[in-house]
């Protein structure tokens, strides 16, 4: 252990611990930009220094060291955070009252903790164009503090290395390499980056404005869906605790903004389950395709296109959920209330960014009409609910509409990572077992553990080796493994983001001090199996609305209307 002081407060902790770190495990407030917990050290921006005898050090990286007298608010050290931040704010893009991040924004946060009123500098301005080159991630240069997070996140915790540092002194930016649009690189459209940027230098592609506009046209009805991870998440934009679940108020906002129906995705998760059960069971016996991969996680797909794509072929078939859903919705629903699917506009609520990419591909639409025409954040929904002035929190509950509004507990833990493997586990024990089963909850799944595996012995006296992963650094790990004969699985869960959707790239931004002292995916995913636990069904094969559209319209899973409306198929 090593023994010092900070601030005159005596200190004990295990070597390797940084001065930031103790500080702040005693209450110390060091102010920081470019620190993120387990993602981010680079002590770049020098924001978190303190006084080490003679000298100004930058906390993050410095490593507490027996007999330290370390001082964190002396003149001296309040002047030079104060300066730092003044030379970062004298080269940035100051439209503090219209940018995304507005009250969100850890640069504005520090301006105002040190009393900045004005910049004593003024001088060269980076200029760069923005690149809206992608689908889902706008990048503004001009507002970069070059903290070196999203590359970081993109880089280590993703393995995707789709953007670095470019140039060198003050030219230096983040780029993709080449200075490429970010539509050209092998960027996966997860937005993970987004989550990590302390400003607004990175935002979603925003969609607002076309839905306000199908809403007000008079011809186009108007649908929306949103995913399991939205209803845990969404409150937090309105002041709520992380984890709160708000999915009554949900419904009741989104029935206020004007949509003419309110459907829930996790209806098709349910489906999902059933087409991708059947999927499973059929690859098993003929022993083809294994393992058989999840495909509704797009930056998932997108990862495996660029990086294995010699394993296309185990992705699923199936859809994902919300795509499957945009499709019953312009076919099996517009033909039992008779409207022509051509005016039907559906709008995703997810908790997602890459399902702007998703929703765009060729692949997902089906008789030439796109499945679902617009993809929301969580975050572009709250904006919504605020810009029509509806009191969120104390809305009343609200319920889904039906028939495409009905779902189980198994569907909502599709936006935990593990969720998608518990439920098609839940729904191929039991169809194999041939009678009812109790103990469905498959705690080895569950939990943060960046690959967890599981091997699930079925009655017939077959196993099922499962495997997830999320975060696709984790993934890699995973699929190197398999296709190096180091391990035999059957089925395969990824979700791109670390945590599953609960942490998306669409939801509500968490900053670096809150994620210092909280696991928000931990939080955000109780409340999902809390939900699910709340649920009277909690099997997506015995969802009532599932049987009756297998009835009426779909005939049977993997049967040829479900080929031709649910499934896909990627090409190298
Ligand atoms: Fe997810 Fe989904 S669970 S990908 O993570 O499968 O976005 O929440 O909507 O489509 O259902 C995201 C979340 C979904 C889909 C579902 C799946
Ligand atoms: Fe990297 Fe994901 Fe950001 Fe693309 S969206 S640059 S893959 S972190
Ligand atoms: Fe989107 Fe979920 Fe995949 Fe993240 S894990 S990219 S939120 S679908």
């Amino acid at each position: 252990m090593i023994k010092f002081k900070i601030d005159g407060i005596e200190l004990e902790v295990p070597k390797g611990t940084t001065v930031l770190e103790a500080a702040r495990s005693v209450g110390i407030k060091i102010p920081s930009l470019c620190y993120l917990k387990d993602v981010n050290k680079s002590s770049s921006c020098r924001v978190c220094v303190v006084e080490v005898g003679p000298r100004l050090i930058a906390s993050c990286t410095l490593a507490a060291e027996n007999g330290m007298d370390i001082k964190t608010n002396t003149a001296k050290v309040r002047e030079a955070r104060r300066t730092v931040v003044e030379l970062l704010l004298s080269n940035h893009k100051r439209e503090c009252t219209t940018c995304v991040r507005s009250e969100n924004c850890e640069l504005q946060a520090l301006a105002k903790d040190l009393n900045i009123r004005d910049i004593r500098f003024e001088g060269e301005k980076t200029t760069c164009p923005i690149d809206d080159s992608s689908t889902s991630v706008v990048r503004d240069q001009e507002k970069c503090v070059l903290c070196g997070r999203c590359i970081s996140t993109c880089g280590n915790v993703q393995s995707v290395h789709a953007i670095g540092f470019a140039n060198r002194g003050f030219s230096t930016v983040v780029a993709p390499a080449y200075h490429k649009p970010l539509s050209d690189t092998v960027c996966i459209n997860c937005g993970q980056c987004i989550m990590a940027c302390p400003v607004g230098a990175l935002h979603e592609k925003e969609n607002i404005k076309d839905v306000w506009n199908a809403i007000a046209d008079p011809d186009k009805y108007v649908v929306v869906q949103t995913a399991p991870a939205v209803r845990v998440a969404l409150g937090e934009e309105f002041g709520m605790p992380v984890g709160s679940r708000v999915t009554g108020k949900m419904v009741s906002a989104l029935r206020k903004l004007g949509f003419d129906k309110v459907f829930d995705t996790d209806f098709a998760a349910d489906l999902t389950i059933m087409e991708e059960g059947t999927e499973l069971l059929k690859r098993l016996e003929s022993g083809e395709n294994l393992p058989l991969m999840t495909s509704c996680c797009p930056g998932w797909v997108k990862f495996v296109e660029h990086f294995y794509p010699d394993m296309l072929d185990n992705l699923s078939t199936c859809k994902s959920p919300h795509q499957m859903e945009g499709a019953l919705i312009k076919s099996y629903f517009a033909k039992k209330m008779d409207i022509d699917p051509a005016k039907i506009t559906v709008v995703s609520i997810m908790p997602c960014v890459a399902k702007k990419f998703e929703n765009q591909r060729e692949e997902l639409s089906s008789e030439n009409l796109q499945d679902v025409d617009i993809v929301l954040t969580t975050r572009e929904l709250a904006q919504m609910i605020k810009e029509a002035g509806i009191d969120f929190a104390n809305l009343s509950d609200e319920e889904f509409d039906n028939p495409l509004g009905e779902s189980t507990g198994a569907a909502v833990i599709f936006g935990a990572t593990g969720g998608v493997a518990e439920a098609a586990l839940r729904t191929v024990f039991e169809i194999t077992a041939g009678k009812e089963l109790e103990a469905i909850d498959y705690e080895v799944v569950r939990g943060t553990e960046g690959i967890k595996e599981a091997t699930i012995e079925l009655p017939n006296g077959k196993s099922i080796n499962a495997a997830i992963a999320h975060g696709l650094a984790n993934a890699r790990k995973l699929l190197d493994m398999v296709k190096s004969g180091e391990k035999k699985i059957d089925f395969i869960e990824v979700m791109a983001c670390p945590g599953g959707c609960v942490t998306g790239g669409g939801q509500p931004i968490i900053d670096a001090k809150t994620r210092e002292v909280m696991d928000v995916k931990i939080e955000r995913a109780k409340a999902i199996y809390d939900e699910d636990k709340s649920l009277p069904i909690r099997k997506s094969h015995k969802n009532p609305y599932i049987k009756q559209i297998y009835e009426e319209f779909l005939g049977e899973p993997n049967g040829h209307l479900s080929h031709e409306l649910l499934h896909t198929h990627y090409q190298k």
